[in-house]
């Protein structure tokens, strides 16, 4: 239900009204299941087959969307960012632009089937676009990879202790939300997007709802505690808006059953006026009745 949600917080007509077109490919779904095995040796995993079939459908979807524009996918749990990095991880390799990645979660998502505790795939899609072992024969085989040097996840603050190492293990950068208490969100992405920008790159942002505080956003299943506050979370749109370099957002893990008057899903479409150019003095006054 969350693309509904997003669609009747009226996120079509707000980048209408920033100045942008609109193409709403609708609802994303997979024809069939896959040719690929069902039983997988951790039992835990679920819906193993259908995310599979998802993560094709939605890869080739982001492929076949192109680079010319912004593409946004709205979801649906956080699995939903296999398939677009996948896609635009693809797009890359055809272009020969160099593919990064800003992870906005209070988790890595880098658990591999093997490695899942909880057995939601929605933990593992930043390890499966990385190219982590284990996935072959479960999930669509990988086009192009994403290198795990050109990603940067911000707000962390649960992290099982297997994705602890492997992420570790990685090239990945990890800023803690300590690091952002600490530093202030602004010098920690100017660097990254620094980085992006010598290197000509696109950039691709995975926006998780649980990356903001439950006080502010309740609607997700997995929320957390000190999470970024509105502020941050628009600061750091408004630094990718004014960066240039963003080609692909997912928005993802929003629960509208979870929401209070459709507040948190508001929330995530101001977010996205902000990295689309609306400025923090334009924004409407909001009722909620
Ligand atoms: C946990 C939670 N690491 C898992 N992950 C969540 O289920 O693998 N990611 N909630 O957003
Ligand atoms: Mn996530
Ligand atoms: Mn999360
Ligand atoms: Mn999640």
């Amino acid at each position: 239900m969350g693309p509904a949600a997003y669609r009747t917080a009226g996120l079509i007509d707000v980048i209408a009204e920033l100045g942008h077109t609109v193409v709403d490919h609708g609802d994303i779904r997979p024809a069939s299941l896959l040719p690929l095995p069902m039983a997988h040796p951790n039992p835990a995993l679920r819906n193993l087959p259908e995310i599979a079939a998802w993560t094709r459908a939605i890869a080739d979807a982001v492929w076949r969307a192109g680079d010319a524009g912004l593409t946004i996918c709205l979801g649906g749990d956080h699995s939903l960012s296999a398939g677009t990095l996948a896609g635009r991880a693809r797009l890359c390799a055809d272009s020969g632009r160099e593919l990064f990645v800003l992870w906005l979660d209070a988790h890595t998502d880098f658990h591999t089937l093997d490695s899942s505790v909880s057995g939601n795939l929605h933990g593992v899609p930043l390890a499966y676009a990385c190219g982590l072992p284990g996935f072959a024969g479960y999930f669509p085989d990988l086009r192009a990879r994403v290198d795990p040097a050109n990603v940067c996840l911000m707000g962390l603050r649960s992290v099982d202790a297997s994705e602890r190492r492997a992420i570790a293990r990685s090239s990945a950068i990890t800023h803690d939300m300590r690091a952002i208490d600490e530093h202030g969100l602004a010098p920690l992405l100017r660097a990254f997007l620094e980085r992006v920008a010598d290197a000509g790159g696109v950039l691709h942002v995975s926006l998780d709802v649980d990356f903001l505080d439950p006080a502010i956003a309740p609607a997700v299943g997995t929320t957390v505690p000190g999470g970024a506050t509105v502020r941050e979370a628009h600061l750091i749109m408004e630094m990718l808006c004014d960066s240039n370099l963003v080609g692909s957002l997912d928005l993802a893990e929003l629960n509208p059953f979870l929401d209070e008057r459709g507040r948190t899903a508001t929330l995530m479409v101001d977010l996205v006026a902000s990295l689309l150019g609306r400025r923090v003095l334009d924004r409407p006054t909001r009722e909620f009745t």
